[in-house]
């Protein structure tokens, strides 16, 4: 009967209908967005149910989205943990309900057998990718830079400022005189672009914006045209992310590089949970996605074109 055909269906395509609870931050950037709409394509394409839960970037949101997902007895947990401390208890509680969780995108200080896995980049050497950049570009002229961090406690925050820091040590020509979170939302990023060019006497004597992220970089460029600077000349932009709009700020000479990072953190953590559901596979602990630097001379226009659909 139809039962038999069910279970061979299963069976013979060895994709467990699944359900997974998926904690999102929110939806404070481009790219969080189109990790989120990736997540969501790729559930649906693998026959997986997936709950989601946005945070409203609150960890107590993912903490009650945590234990929501336990009680109703999940197969497993997808987190994008907003800020690295504070997990601990929640965690404990997945393990005890034998839940397998996996990380996107962001670390938490927890002990790593409290996680399958954890799908990321290496976010100090996106820091260092940025400073190596600007180490190149001003070749031993004095810069004075102004860092727009991440939110404050995430581990890209704490990270990226760490290798941006380790490429401009030894540079005793580049100088960060001026660093402040922006919370990597764009409304911030302008926000504290504006109090940085207002302390600054107008911004005179800044020479580059390091943003943790495209969108504060976005938010800044907006307030150094307000401020009557030129963005990307008079005051150089290097951020992370490689959304659209940083490419076409890009092309528009607005801006200078990026380092990219894929939205597509869901892809690997769904093959690794599909491996250990199936027959007890242990994945690595860290799953490592690339960083790729792009400067005005990579088709930014291209790169705009071929992102913009991506559900950024
Ligand atoms: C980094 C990721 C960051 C993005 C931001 O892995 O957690 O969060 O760089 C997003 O755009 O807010």
């Amino acid at each position: 009967g139809a039962g038999v055909l069910v279970s061979l269906t299963m069976m013979t395509s060895g994709a467990m209908a699944q359900t997974i609870g998926f904690s999102q931050i929110g939806s404070e950037s481009g790219w969080r967005a189109a990790e989120t709409t990736l997540t969501r394509q790729q559930a649906e394409e693998r026959g997986i149910d997936l709950k989601f839960a946005d945070a409203q970037q609150k960890q107590e949101n993912q903490i009650k989205a945590l234990r929501s997902f336990i009680a109703q007895g999940v197969d497993a947990i997808l987190l994008a943990p907003v800020v690295a401390t504070g997990w601990d208890s929640v965690l404990e509680e997945a393990k005890e309900a034998e839940i397998p969780v996996v990380l996107l995108d962001r670390m938490v200080d927890s002990s790593k057998d409290l996680y399958l896995t954890a799908v990321g980049s290496d976010l100090v050497h996106e820091g260092a990718v940025a400073g190596q950049w600007l180490v190149d570009t001003v070749a031993g002229k004095p810069c004075n830079v102004v860092e727009l961090q991440g939110t404050t406690g995430s581990s890209p925050a704490i990270d990226r400022k760490t290798g941006f820091e380790n490429a401009i040590k030894g540079h005793d020509n580049i100088k960060i005189t001026r660093s402040q979170t922006g919370d990597f939302t764009r409304t911030k990023g302008k926000e504290v672009m504006e109090s940085f060019l207002k302390a600054e006497g107008g911004g005179g004597d800044i020479c580059a914006l390091y943003a943790h992220n495209d969108d504060m970089a976005v938010g800044a460029i907006q307030a150094i045209k307000e401020a009557g600077l030129k963005p990307g000349e008079d005051i150089l932009v290097v951020s992370i992310d490689a959304v659209p709009d940083i490419f076409k700020a890009m092309a528009a000479g607005e801006a200078n590089a990026t380092v990219e990072l894929t939205p597509n953190m869901a892809g690997p953590a769904f093959d690794a949970l599909a491996a250990y559901m199936k027959d007890g596979t242990m994945p690595e602990k860290f799953i490592q996605t690339e960083s790729k630097l792009y400067t005005q001379a990579d088709d930014p226009q291209g790169e705009y074109d071929r992102r913009k659909d991506l559900g950024y």
